[in-house]
């Protein structure tokens, strides 16, 4: 297979230079990794997007796709993979859309250990809308909708996932394709929930690129070890989602472990979608009516 064959030829309509290429190309390279690699059925992958500049993606990726409402990403997710636990489900979600919105159903799926992937594409706006704060925007942001900036502290997703019993935390960039690429592969493999938040820039609404590049860092080459929570905690904190000149951003697998996944908790849901299920919906209807 090769990475073309993902390719939807519908035009895309990112603004040009936006940074959801890079995300784009690395989800696109990581799909075409595994299914070389036999890793991956093509034929039982699932794609979620919701709504915002991220959520086009369905349109350019030649997946199953489903597309549903803003924030609606993991409850739709969560609901394609108990139904068939055998697909493998791939969520796409912004930061506004999953930090605001959608933010209890991003607690509850770490909890539940739902098997699956979800990437949210964090450019610290709502960029649809014309780059109004989200709950990961820096202090002090002035914006359509803070025209005195922000007062709060930001969310950190890093640690908050930690926190709700995610087993797969990462955080990748989306102008390193090879980085970000070697993450997505890990989430798409490992068994369980496996979370990734993607630093990027909006080029129109929050043009944080020079800042991004220069104050990223891998975690792998800083001796990192993901089985250690604490470990992994210490390094979430290590920045609060603002831009202080002695910021440090690291970026890669911060947190990996085996533990028991929603659908092997349930037996039911092993197999329910293995019987044969008949609805005929005029009877029911008539059974209303009457
Ligand atoms: C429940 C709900 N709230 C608000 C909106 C309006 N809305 C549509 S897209 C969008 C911004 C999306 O921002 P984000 O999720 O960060 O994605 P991005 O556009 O940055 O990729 C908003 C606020 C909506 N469609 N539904
Ligand atoms: S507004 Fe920002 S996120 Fe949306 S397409 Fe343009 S650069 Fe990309």
């Amino acid at each position: 297979m090769k990475v073309e064959d993902l390719d939807t030829g519908e035009k895309i309509t990112w603004c040009p230079g936006c940074a959801n290429f890079g995300i784009l190309m690395s989800v696109k390279q990581a799909i075409t990794n595994l299914v070389n690699n036999n890793k991956l059925d093509l034929n039982k992958v699932v794609g979620v997007s919701g709504v915002g500049c991220h959520d086009k993606i369905y349109d350019y990726l030649n997946l199953n796709f489903f597309h549903t409402l803003h924030g609606r990403t993991l409850p739709t997710l969560f609901g394609i993979k108990i139904g068939n636990p055998e697909l493998t489900v791939i969520g796409f979600g912004g930061d506004g859309a999953t930090y605001a919105e959608g933010i209890a159903h991003l607690v509850h799926s770490c909890r539940y250990n739902i098997d699956s992937t979800f990437i949210v594409f964090d450019n610290q706006v709502f960029s649809l809308t014309t780059g109004q704060a989200t709950p990961v925007s820096e202090k002090g942001l002035v914006s359509p909708s803070t025209p005195l900036g922000t007062g709060e502290k930001p969310v950190n997703p890093i640690a908050l996932t930690l926190n709700c019993g995610a087993s797969f935390v990462a955080r990748g960039f989306a102008l390193d394709i090879p980085h970000l690429t070697k993450i997505i592969e890990a989430a798409i493999e490992h068994r369980g929930f496996s979370f990734i938040d993607i630093i990027e820039p909006c080029i129109s609404y929050h043009n944080t690129t020079k800042f991004l590049r220069e104050h990223v860092y891998k975690l792998e080459e800083a001796n990192h070890n993901p089985a250690n929570y604490e470990e992994a905690m210490k390094k979430a904190q290590e920045w609060d989602y603002c831009y202080g000149e002695n910021a440090k951003i690291p970026i890669g697998i911060f947190y990996k472990i085996e533990k028991r996944t929603y659908t092997e908790q349930w037996p039911q849901i092993r197999t329910w979608h293995k019987f044969e299920r008949k609805t005929d919906f005029r009877k029911i209807i008539e059974r209303y009516r009457s």
